[in-house]
């Protein structure tokens, strides 16, 4: 298992940090998904392939953020 940290820009609330981690957690290979709203550091376990971050980045997006990073 990877853990890797993306930085997400645009979270305000806690609704976001639903939205964001919600988006993350419903990617097949993704094994867990902790979001710190404050720094916008969305941490993720996941099975270490590239397709799998990139589709969480893609869904993320998706629901109107930023990837940073
Ligand atoms: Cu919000």
């Amino acid at each position: 298992m990877a853990k890797t940290i993306i930085k997400v820009d645009g979270m305000s609330c806690e609704h976001c940090v639903k939205a964001v981690s919600g988006a993350a957690s419903g990617v097949r290979g993704v094994a867990g998904v902790s979001v710190d709203l404050k720094s916008g550091d969305v941490t993720l376990e996941y099975d270490g392939s590239d397709a799998t971050l990139a589709r969480v980045k893609a869904e993320i997006e998706e629901q109107g953020y930023d990837i940073v990073a």
